[in-house]
């Protein structure tokens, strides 16, 4: 057989069946391949952003890798923001990017470039298969470097003759070690740190994040008065009624300061210690506050829930996780106009049991954490990574993985924009995702900075940039164009009948809320 069919075989034997592919005559091998093995789903995606936005939401919920295709350098590079997201939450992920022929390389033709770099600035793993016979075995090295813990990018890079040449087998799958686990010693030593009496912070991320590091981290914070945060950006945190809380660490650096401030020891369980988003001049970039000692409990390579379990076996032995009470908002005034808050009430009150949320709302989404808090048990999926056009490829990927369940993109308009064709595949393979668009018609979050710049009466030019209007977007418009029902609410009522609706359609759907942006 061919390299593209002993690649796609090996890949399947590996447990990758889906595909997300932005194919082009490089990878059209692969593409044909994939007719003689349907166990593997290709997925169209009309932008490669969109294509591996989707294959980490696929990652992050299906704890195994999706494949992107990926049409060479410049394929990869337009895919490459939402790959750093992926990288930053640690999805496994496999990129195969197609390249020319290893004889054609030579002539420089148009669209010859350096994929290794490129690939090198995402991933934690990068090989180009030499020759037919490799590719089956390259295909399960990368996929068991994309399992590795933490977790990483792959990058497979694949010549056409490669993937055309005959002589090619698949390969089985590797076995891939576990996460690490954290020696008896080190656990004891956080428990004295705890049973010390000085104010401790246990600060929980990567896979501490799930239900079994949240049920430890509680007994530990309840039964030592530890202060129990959560790192800003998690890939997959599970919350709601029943599942115990955990608040994150603010995204502004002050009020981040001000939930650290008086700690003496910060312990980390699998998240980082905590830094400002950005330098701002005169102010300190780490936020771990002077005098207050650094603790890892567990890297995220290491078994984080297990070292958590072991640490409240130690300082917590009778005490029980402190489940969050189920509690909805009200429904705000139906005629009441729509703000963040008011929408958020909507969405706290309506989040079906089980929803996955794809969270991009930014500055609009100021008020989800709260309201939706006590809502039936869901998923919340992150910005790990700051590059904006996540949110929408990310909940395309996470419905692949999850059928069963309903995905919410919850989506700021400037966001949206990066990585809009993602609606399009949403129709495609008629996903269960309802996407609400906080229309707020601006790049808030940049008028804020632009605040804190000094350049507060800034106007004219610089406002210029910050404004999504002549034209306003008309969402509405663009999503129905790509098959995608979808409606505009301008009130409570209008919202939460719009979001029941289509909550209770199967399909895609978007609802363009228009609120005010933050002043
Ligand atoms: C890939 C990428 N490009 C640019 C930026 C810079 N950036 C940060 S926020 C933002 C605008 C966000 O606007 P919107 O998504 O509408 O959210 P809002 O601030 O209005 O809540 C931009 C352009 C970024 N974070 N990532
Ligand atoms: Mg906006």
């Amino acid at each position: 057989m061919n390299g593209a069919e002993a690649l796609i075989r090996t890949l399947t034997g590996c447990g990758v069946d889906v595909c997300f592919s932005n194919p082009g005559t490089t990878e059209i091998h692969l593409v044909a391949a994939l007719d003689a093995v349907p166990r593997l789903r290709g997925v169209l995606c009309l932008f490669e952003g969109a294509a591996t936005g989707a294959a980490d939401g696929y990652g992050r919920m299906a704890g195994r890798p999706a494949a992107a295709l990926l049409h060479l350098g410049p394929g990869l590079g337009n895919g490459l923001a939402n790959l750093h997201n992926a990288r930053r939450a640690r999805t496994p992920l496999l990129a195969i990017v197609g390249d020319h022929a290893t004889y054609h390389k030579r002539f420089d033709a148009p669209l010859e470039s350096d994929i290794e770099a490129l690939a090198g600035s995402v991933s934690g793993w990068v090989r180009r298969s030499a020759r037919s016979a490799d590719v089956a075995a390259d295909a399960a090295a990368a996929v068991a470097a994309a399992m590795t813990p933490p977790g990483a990018v792959a990058t497979l890079i694949l010549p056409a003759d490669v993937s055309w040449s005959d002589g090619a087998q698949p390969a089985p799958a590797l076995p891939v070690r576990r996460p690490a686990p954290v020696p008896g010693p080190a656990i004891e030593s956080v428990s004295r740190t705890l049973r010390s009496g000085e104010p401790c912070i246990l600060l929980v991320g990567g896979p501490g994040t799930r239900r079994p590091g949240l049920a430890a981290a509680s007994r530990i914070a309840q039964a030592t008065g530890a202060r129990l945060l959560g790192e800003t950006f998690p890939a997959r945190l599970e919350r709601g009624a029943g599942v115990p809380a955990l608040h994150r660490l603010a995204y502004l650096a002050e009020l981040a300061s001000g939930q650290l401030s008086g700690a003496r020891h910060l312990i980390l369980a699998g998240a980082r210690a905590p830094v400002s988003f950005f330098a701002y001049p005169g102010q300190e970039g780490s936020l771990v506050p002077a005098g207050c000692d650094v603790h890892v409990l567990a890297e995220p390579a290491d078994d984080v829930c297990g070292a958590l379990a072991a640490l409240a076996d130690l300082v917590a032995p009778d005490v029980k996780p402190l489940p969050a009470e189920p509690e909805r908002p009200a429904l705000p005034p139906e005629g009441g106009g729509l703000t963040g808050e008011s929408a958020a009430a909507v969405i706290g009150a309506l989040l079906p049991e089980g929803a996955i949320v794809s969270d991009e709302a930014n500055t609009a989404g100021m008020w989800l954490p709260r309201a939706t808090a006590g809502a039936p048990p869901h998923d919340w999926l992150t910005l790990t990574g700051g590059a904006i056009g996540q949110g929408l490829p990310l909940a395309t990927g996470a419905a692949v993985a999850s059928p069963d369940r309903t995905v919410l993109a919850l989506e700021a308009d400037g966001s949206a924009m990066y990585t809009l064709p993602a609606l399009w595949t949403h129709a495609r393979e008629a996903l269960n995702i309802t996407t609400v668009i906080f229309s707020n018609r601006s790049y808030a979050i940049l008028g804020m900075e632009l605040d804190r710049a000094g350049a507060g009466n800034a106007s004219g030019a610089a406002r210029n940039l910050l404004e999504l209007t002549r034209p306003d977007i008309d969402f509405v418009a663009l999503a129905t164009g790509m098959g995608v029902p979808a409606s505009r609410a301008r009130t409570v009522g209008e919202l939460a009948a719009s979001l029941r609706q289509a909550l209770a359609e199967p399909g895609p759907h978007l609802i363009e809320a228009v609120v005010p942006p933050l002043a």
